[in-house]
């Protein structure tokens, strides 16, 4: 496995590279560049120079997250297919300079959502993302929008860019005709469009789960399960056509059963990378992110690694969300310490599991 840790860019994160270089055995980040917009083209000297600099911190970066699909393509809209150009062309420009896996989602409007981005852990005193379906229900998707970004201390939230939701009366009002059926046709043209490019330029997309694992506000989601993400590899029959193997996403709902998912698609060879996280399920629908540990949360840390290690020994992996600890500020869930913590521990599970096999 290559160990990564995401980073958000010079002046929009605020853990340095240097600090990222120092974390061990950490060779590289999940890199993004929000700056763009859902369907514009990423330019190639804007990524040259991107890659020069992450390069001369002393980290790679072979993976690149957020290459956000416009909503145009999910409804199926006639101008889709200038959108699904542009896109095959960031991909292009991306491999070009070294990029192997692009990681992107194909949820609806919202990507992942929370009701409370720092709810306090009673038993420490540190906080975490936290979710609440009953609290939800009480929200419009504008209240949840508002409420999400005033709470991000000025952060960009990946997911909750500005020029996504501007328009979310609109495009909500557009996704009532969609549903999951409708959903994963667009998704099927979509691919079919883009996996040979992909193929061509030996690059691989990996789809990010639902997060949470359930539909939201009646909108459409096809990727919560494990069923559903059998569906998705089958669209395009490709390891181009790849999965980012969330625990924390999936894991929202007990009844996805984590090592064994990454044992099922890991054996297909159709995990490209893995985030990962720990939850704590506080009732139905109702749960806070965790440390790494396994008795923090109610994901088993060892038999995931140990899934990832006997079926998918080469993914990207990187710590996903942390809590914020010792009085650290940053953008909610991507705090240095707590995942730095997570990177030490995943790699004490990691070096067991090779001596035990040796
Ligand atoms: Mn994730």
């Amino acid at each position: 496995m290559k160990m990564t840790f995401r980073w958000f860019g010079e002046g929009n994160d605020s853990v340095p590279l240097k600090y990222i270089r120092q974390i061990p055995n950490c060779t590289g980040i999940m890199g993004v560049l929000d700056q763009y917009a859902a369907g514009e083209v990423w330019p190639l000297e804007v990524i040259q120079e991107y890659v020069k600099h992450v390069n001369n911190a002393g980290l790679e970066v072979e993976v690149i997250e957020s290459v956000n699909i416009h909503e145009d393509i999910k409804l199926g809209l006639p101008s889709r297919d200038g959108y699904i150009e542009n896109y095959k062309q960031t991909l292009r420009n991306l491999a070009s300079c070294g990029i192997k896996v692009v990681i992107y989602n194909f949820m609806p409007v919202f990507d992942w959502l929370r009701t409370d981005l720092a709810r306090e852990i009673e038993e420490d005193g540190s906080n975490s993302l936290y979710y609440d379906n009953e609290e939800l229900k009480g929200l419009t998707p504008q209240m949840l929008v508002e409420k999400t970004t005033a709470n991000a201390k000025g952060f960009s939230l990946p997911g909750w860019e500005p020029e996504r939701l501007t328009e979310l009366e609109r495009v909500l009002k557009l996704y009532e005709d969609i549903d999951q059926e409708k959903l994963l046709e667009n998704y099927q043209y979509f691919l079919e469009k883009v996996v040979p490019t992909c193929e061509e330029l030996d690059l691989r997309l990996a789809v990010h789960p639902d997060d949470p694992a359930w539909p939201v506000f009646g909108i459409p989601r096809i990727a919560h399960t494990k069923e559903q993400l059998k569906r998705i590899v089958g669209l395009v029959d490709s390891p181009a056509n790849s999965l980012c193997l969330c625990t924390g996403s999936l894991g929202s709902s007990p009844n996805n059963d984590i090592p064994s998912i990454i044992r099922y698609f890991g054996k297909l060879d159709r995990i490209a990378c893995v985030h990962i996280r720990n939850v704590k399920y506080l009732g139905e629908k109702k749960f806070r992110e965790t440390s790494h540990l396994s008795v923090d949360g109610d994901l088993d840390m060892y038999e995931i690694m140990r899934a990832i290690y006997e079926t998918a020994p080469n993914v990207y992996i990187r710590p996903d969300h942390g809590r914020m600890i010792w009085d650290e500020e940053g953008r909610p869930g991507y705090g240095l310490y707590d995942r730095a913590l997570g990177i030490a521990y995943l790699n004490g599970i990691w070096e067991s599991l090779e001596k035990i096999n040796r």
